[in-house]
């Protein structure tokens, strides 16, 4: 039988018009957007899921896909031994410190002892230690921004675009801990066919991009 490359996608969030697109540059044709988990593309030897952009790094690593597309953010904050293979450009964000508005910030020493809330503990207890900071890191899933408001913690850190979440809750950047973009990861050891098709696919990716600059 042939090689089919198993492709992970997000299935409905920040990532995915843009992954869609891309495949949709490169003349990959698939059907997506109808509440299906899983879609065989009619012109490349390619299956893609759709899935929730955390769990697409455990998928590739354990082979259920070959290929994913997540952020930068993520895969490094699961910690997953997979590959990134290529820079995607699209979902810039930056993974920052913020405190309400009103705060003299000194510095980040300014956090020794502190509350820091956040979904990214992994990245932020990493450039703590760095840092040398001392503080407590409060891990939530979601809305962390409201988290000095209610009490919950002194400073966050969280997913920035345009800061103006950050703003509306009266918080304040004062450090930028990681910068991330969309990227294509990859299973560490793909058999040759795979292997194979995943350079037909880079090669296209690159030609789409070079036609941009
Ligand atoms: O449902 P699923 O688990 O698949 O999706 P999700 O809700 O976990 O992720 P999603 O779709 O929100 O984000 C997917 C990826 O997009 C992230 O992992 C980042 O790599 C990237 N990305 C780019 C962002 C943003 N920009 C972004 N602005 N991810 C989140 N945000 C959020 C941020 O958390 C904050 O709440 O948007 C808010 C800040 O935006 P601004 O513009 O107000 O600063
Ligand atoms: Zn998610």
């Amino acid at each position: 039988m042939s090689s089919v490359l198993r492709i992970a996608l997000q299935k409905n969030g920040r990532l995915s018009e843009d992954s869609y697109q891309l495949f949709k540059e490169c003349g990959i044709r698939f059907d997506y957007g109808t509440g299906k988990l899983k879609s065989v593309s009619s012109n490349f030897p390619a299956e893609f899921l759709f899935l929730r952009d955390d769990d697409i790094p455990g998928y590739v690593e354990d082979g259920v896909a070959d290929l994913g597309i997540v952020g930068e953010n993520v895969a490094v904050e699961t910690g997953r031994p997979v590959t990134t293979i290529h820079k995607l450009g699209f979902s810039k964000c930056r993974l920052s410190i913020a405190v309400p508005r009103g705060v003299d910030w000194t510095g980040i020493q300014h956090l020794d002892g502190k509350n820091i809330a956040t979904s990214y503990p992994n990245l932020l207890g990493k450039y703590l230690a760095e840092q040398g900071v001392r503080a407590e890191i409060h891990e939530i899933s979601g809305s962390v921004e409201i988290a000095p408001s209610i009490g919950l913690a002194e400073a966050v850190c969280d997913i920035v675009s345009s800061g103006s979440t950050l703003l509306s809750n009266g918080l304040k950047e004062v450090e930028t801990i990681f910068r991330s973009e969309a990227i294509l990861i990859a299973r560490p050891q793909l058999d040759a066919d795979k292997q194979s098709l995943v350079d037909k696919l880079l090669f296209r990716i690159k030609s789409v991009q070079a036609a941009k600059n």
